[in-house]
């Protein structure tokens, strides 16, 4: 199965530094599929649902507005395992603790504007809870991308 699917976003401090292009280059270098995409501003209530988890943290307020503030770029890729590969490459929640050569520990040095969300595989099922808050089914596009039997075995 090479059709798992994974909700990405560069946060508002990752689209003003200029990374939208250096991330999205980043993943379709590994041979993922980019299935969806869309430019937008978060308000407070899809912030609230999308941070949802984190409502009891000292954090949150502060979360909230970091991510409404300005544009995040959303995206969906797919491939196989791609919650956990694109994880992978994002490292640590801390980019202090985030390993060189992971976007968090090449882009960032704290916490708070760490630069990009990606669907957490430690949490059953939140790939695809988070495609649906974002997306609506027919943003979603059914392609095969040209050179993909060369990505897999
Ligand atoms: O999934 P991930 O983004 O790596 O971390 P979470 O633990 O889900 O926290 C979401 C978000 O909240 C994190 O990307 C930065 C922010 N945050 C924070 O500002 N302070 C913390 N102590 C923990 C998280
Ligand atoms: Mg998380």
């Amino acid at each position: 199965h090479h059709d798992e699917r994974t909700f990405v976003m560069v946060k508002p401090d990752g689209v003003n530094r200029g990374l939208i292009g250096e991330i999205v280059s980043r993943f379709e270098d590994r041979g993922l599929q980019l299935v969806g995409a869309k430019f937008i501003q978060i308000d407070e209530e899809l912030a609230h649902e999308h941070y949802g988890e984190h409502a009891d943290k000292p954090f949150f307020d502060g979360l909230v507005e970091f991510i409404t503030s300005d544009p995040v770029f959303a995206m969906v890729w797919e491939g196989a395992d791609a919650t956990r590969q694109v994880r992978a490459m994002v490292g640590e929640t801390d980019p202090a603790e985030s390993a060189p050569g992971t976007i968090r520990g090449d882009f960032g040095l704290d916490l708070g504007h760490n630069v990009i969300h990606a669907s957490d595989h430690e949490d059953e099922g939140a790939n695809v809870r988070e495609i649906d808050l974002f997306f609506d089914d027919e943003e979603l596009v059914d392609w095969t991308r040209s050179g993909t039997t060369w990505v897999y075995e």
